[in-house]
């Protein structure tokens, strides 16, 4: 096959054939994919805690089994992703360790707080609508493991994106105070989900070497424009307003102009500072430790078996 006589990394990349685990790669590519693929597990374990939250508190039993069974499919995309990682030559303890010890970034927007039961609605909407908008062209990955991880993680995303927009229409066709409740939580969310696109692309480090190893394939400003283009239109059948004077169609470029961000508070966020930074890492932490016990009895177990498969 053609294949067979793409030997080289470069020659790979040129010629879009996937980088597989065994394959020879630059070691800088190997971290950069250690770094982006943890970071992103990490996100989706930290994910869980604002929408569990809400789960003993939904308010109908169906709402209650929609969302025990996304914060569910988070947990297993944060399993899918170390699996992914760990073909990189890393090993899952690791990974946990650097998350637990607070060496690991995961994504700004787990610092928030939920506040509201319509807080649920609008992280499937706007929450889920961003991490579809960033991970669809990581399909594309160069890296096999990685780029099929997000296949079904992105197929199950539309999934959550599309029951948060529902239970939104939902209460914005109830009373006066549940529309209310909507808008006040969009006020909230709308500017730290546009944080979530990362950095301007003039201060993304890593942006130039990603794109050059397909690792990105559209940058986060051009990732942001697209999500801002893409939601107006769902703000306006909701009938909520976005909290940015600024907003508004730019018939010239094609897209909708925005208001400046507050990367100021993004950095806080990032290096700790957020609203929530320390309550969501305590509860990792205490979820390690009461979770022990499991990983004890699971590796006497593994032995036990070990020994007898060998007796
Ligand atoms: N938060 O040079 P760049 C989800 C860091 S969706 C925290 O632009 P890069 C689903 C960045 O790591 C959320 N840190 O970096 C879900 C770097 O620091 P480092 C997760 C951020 O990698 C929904 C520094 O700033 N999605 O979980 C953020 O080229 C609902 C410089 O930035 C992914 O992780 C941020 N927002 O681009 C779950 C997608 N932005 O590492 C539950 C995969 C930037 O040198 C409920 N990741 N930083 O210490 C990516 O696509 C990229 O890594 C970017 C950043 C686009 C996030």
């Amino acid at each position: 096959t053609p294949e067979a006589r793409l030997d080289s990394f470069e020659d790979k990349l040129a010629a879009d054939v996937k980088i597989e685990p065994r394959d020879a790669m630059p070691d800088a590519y190997r971290k950069t994919l250690i770094r982006q693929i943890s970071q992103h597990a990490h996100s989706e374990i930290v994910g869980m805690l604002p929408e569990g939250n809400w789960i003993t508190r939904a308010p109908t039993l169906k709402r209650k089994a929609i969302l025990l069974a996304k914060v569910q499919d988070e947990g297993g995309h944060g399993l899918y992703l170390y699996a992914a990682a760990e073909t990189l030559g890393i090993s899952r303890d690791e990974m946990i360790d650097a998350l637990l010890e607070g060496r690991a970034k995961y994504s700004s927007i787990f610092n928030y707080p939920t506040l509201s039961w319509a807080d649920i609605g609008v992280i499937g909407w706007l929450v889920d609508g961003a991490a579809i908008m960033n991970q669809v062209p990581l399909c594309r990955c160069s890296y096999g493991p990685y780029a099929r991880a997000m296949v079904r993680v992105c197929k199950e995303e539309s999934f959550h994106q599309r029951q948060g927009y529902d239970a939104l229409v939902a209460m914005m066709q109830g009373s006066e105070a549940q529309r209310a409740m909507v808008q006040e939580s969009v006020n909230r969310w709308w500017w730290p989900v546009l944080m979530m696109f990362g950095p301007h692309d003039k201060d993304s480090v890593h942006s130039e070497t990603s794109m050059k190893w397909g690792i990105k394939r559209i940058s986060n400003d051009e990732l942001r424009q697209k999500f801002v283009d893409a939601t107006v239109p769902q703000a306006e059948v909701l009938g909520i307003t976005l909290p940015d004077p600024d907003l508004k169609w730019n018939a010239e470029r094609g897209h909708y102009d925005f208001g400046a961000i507050d990367w100021n508070e993004f950095w806080q966020v990032v290096n700790g500072n957020g609203p929530c930074n320390r309550e969501r890492m305590a509860a990792r932490v205490k979820a390690h430790e009461d979770g022990a016990w499991v990983r004890e009895a699971a590796r006497v177990h593994a032995e036990k078996q070990a020994a007898r498969a060998a007796a």
